[in-house]
């Protein structure tokens, strides 16, 4: 299975990670913003990272090729099948990818993107107030959800948790610092979920290839 895109997506790494949490091998093929790539293109419609192949099968969006995988592979279980569970499960992977996202974004590319890797200058006002006005209440709100286990839905690894770690990663490479005196247990939750495996080869990946990379 090919899957189109660049881990520095935080939608890319959560299927890097779902897929290697199954045991799936996925021959991952790097992809630029706007990159003309035609099986890239055939894949996703509308251009966005991440897209699978799958023989003659394409499928865009990172939940939707998660749930895919899912089906295809069902051991281990990564989306629960308890009514409730599935449904938190759910909220969660898209809490991440609207919420979340919507406010780590824009600090990820206007203090990264923009000056790294398109050679021009980021709004780093706006990357400041959604670090400063944007971020405190999502983080308030997970800070009161983790669960003592540390996974945020029946106990154990799900998608959930691979949605909502995940961004982390870019918080951290825009220079963002969960303080661990007011969010502890953020601290130590998206740590712990980073540092597996499925998580930490590409995440060193990127911040390697960072500090090789200079700013505008
Ligand atoms: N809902 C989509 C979002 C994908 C997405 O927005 N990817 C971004 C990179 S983080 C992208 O490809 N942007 C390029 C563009 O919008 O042209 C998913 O979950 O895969």
């Amino acid at each position: 299975m090919i899957l189109f895109g660049s881990t520095f997506s935080p939608f890319v790494r959560k299927v890097v990670a779902f897929a290697a949490e199954k045991g799936i091998d996925l021959d991952l093929q790097p992809i630029t913003l706007n990159d003309p790539n035609p099986d890239f293109r055939a894949a996703s419609p509308f251009g966005k990272m991440p897209a699978l192949k799958d023989g003659d099968f394409m499928l865009a969006d990172s939940s939707a090729i998660c749930q895919y995988l899912e089906a295809k592979q069902p051991d281990p279980n990564l989306i629960p099948l308890e009514p409730r569970a599935r449904g938190r499960t759910i909220w969660w992977d898209e809490w991440s990818d609207t919420l979340f996202f919507a406010c780590g974004g824009k600090m990820f590319f206007n203090r990264v993107v923009a000056p790294r890797f398109l050679g021009r200058d980021g709004d780093l006002a706006v990357a400041d107030t959604a670090e400063c006005d944007e971020l405190p209440p999502l983080l308030d709100y997970l800070e009161s959800q983790i669960p003592k286990s540390g996974f945020l839905v029946e106990d154990r690894l799900t998608l959930a948790d691979i949605a909502v770690a995940g961004p982390f990663a870019n918080l951290a490479h825009s220079g963002v610092r969960i303080d661990g005196n007011r969010y502890p247990k953020i601290a130590a939750y998206a740590a712990g979920i980073l540092a597996r495996p499925s998580f930490a080869t590409a995440v060193a990946r990127e911040t390697a290839f960072l500090e090789r990379v200079p700013q505008a």
